[in-house]
């Protein structure tokens, strides 16, 4: 644990870690269980378009969401496409900006228009009131994200879209295995979608899922998965090739298999990060509502430059040199992204994405590991803090 500056890799001491310590490294469950499903999935002779474990992963994942249909994905992108088009989604889709630009591209790849949205200054959710503003004649959705796993206001946002006769759809993809008010994410609005890519706490390599309660949903989404194909070969609409195959389904269910012990490792580490962060100004860990239950795999901390005497970007540095591999998640907005900047102004989003940080966690992080990381920020807090360093 470093305790002064002179401590510091920034200041030319030797790292806090030997190897890295990234935002991302995959949780990996028991090898032999993963070996085994691969196994069998090589002697059934059986390894894509709908096999034996893809099937059995959608069943877990809809009882894990508690909706009646899921339609696994090869990733969760190609999930959010099938959702609006198989709804038959058209004109504009109003999306937050603080998030991965996956949530974007899915819409623009569709050829419809993303809006984008502002949201609350503290937890980065989709604000239903300026997305109200937003509608217009051409809105034909609301897809709102549950960022960092912190689920957006979905009663709300049902609430709007009902009132307004639109869809409404939650990119989930950071949010499986959470509840809002109660109720398993999954089930809001007329569908969610999950990503299991390898940087998710349950991960398949790549996939994703599409959940939902509505059976007309469910069936077009599944037919447009396999090239809009229905029974008997016959192409019944436009499709996509987004089948998760089996070689996924069997890392995704292995993952499953371990996924309680994934979010109680997650949940040790955030308490970590939390105790040894506490108290220091102008750096804020975005905290869990401990009512619900979470899965704890996005450690989000700001850094308000103006009290902490540094800002994100220096802060990211000082870690990098520990060889702390944060990431600045996410940052830039969409709104100022190449492909849609067109001089739209959201400061929340604005202000948040310069200042957020993602911290590593999973199960490649140890609890101790999570306080000496904790224990770095506060000393370069104190350095740049100090009346010295402030001349
Ligand atoms: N919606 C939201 C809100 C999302 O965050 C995402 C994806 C999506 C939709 C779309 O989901 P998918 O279509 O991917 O299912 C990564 C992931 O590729 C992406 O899935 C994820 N969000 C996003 C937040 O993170 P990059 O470009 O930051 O990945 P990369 O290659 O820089 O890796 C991130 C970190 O993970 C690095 O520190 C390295 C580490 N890593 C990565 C991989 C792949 C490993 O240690 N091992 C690995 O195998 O996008």
């Amino acid at each position: 644990m470093k305790h002064v500056p002179e401590e510091l890799a920034a200041f030319g001491a030797a790292p806090a870690f030997s190897t890295p310590r990234s935002v991302g490294r995959p949780n990996i469950g028991d090898r032999a269980a993963l070996f085994a499903r691969l196994n069998a999935a090589l002697d059934r002779g059986w390894l894509s378009n709908g096999g034996p474990l893809a099937e059995e992963f959608e069943q877990r994942v809809a009882a894990i969401a508690g909706t009646r249909f899921c339609v696994a994905t090869c990733n969760a992108t190609a999930g959010l496409q099938l959702a609006l088009r198989a709804s038959g989604v058209t004109g504009e889709v109003i999306v937050p900006s603080l998030t991965f630009a996956a949530t974007a591209h899915a819409v623009a790849w569709l050829g419809l228009t993303p809006v984008f949205c502002d949201v609350d200054p503290v937890t980065g959710a989709l604000d239903p009131e300026h997305a109200r503003s937003l509608i217009g004649p051409r809105t034909g959705a609301i897809l709102a994200v549950h960022v960092w796993g912190r689920p957006a206001p979905v009663r709300e946002l049902e609430e709007l879209a009902a009132e307004h006769g639109l869809r409404l759809f939650f990119d989930a993809a950071h949010a499986f295995a959470c509840t809002s008010g109660g109720r398993p994410v999954g089930g809001g609005g007329d569908g969610e979608v999950f990503s299991f890519h390898s940087t998710k706490f349950v991960n398949s390599f790549e996939g994703g899922a599409l959940v939902t309660d509505d059976p007309e949903l469910a069936e077009r989404a599944r037919r447009m998965r396999n090239f809009g194909i229905a029974e008997a070969e016959r192409v019944e609409l436009v499709g996509l090739n987004a089948k998760l195959n089996e070689a996924a389904a069997a890392m995704g269910l292995t993952s499953l298999d371990s996924m309680d012990r994934f979010i109680a490792h997650n949940r040790e580490n955030y308490h970590a990060y939390r105790a040894g962060l506490a108290g220091l100004p102008g750096i804020t860990l975005l905290e869990f509502d401990e009512r619900e239950r979470n899965n704890y795999q996005y450690m989000i901390v700001a850094v308000d430059e103006r009290r902490a005497g540094f800002d994100r970007d220096t802060l990211l540095a000082i870690l990098a040199a520990e060889n702390v591999l944060g990431r600045a998640y996410f940052s830039p907005g969409c709104h100022q992204m190449l492909p849609y900047a067109d001089g739209t102004r959201l400061p929340h989003t604005e202000r948040l994405a310069s200042q957020v940080l993602a911290l590593p966690t999973g199960i490649a992080v140890s609890a101790a590991d999570a306080a000496t990381i904790a224990g770095i920020i506060r000393v370069a807090a104190r350095q740049a803090t100090t009346p010295a360093h402030a001349a």
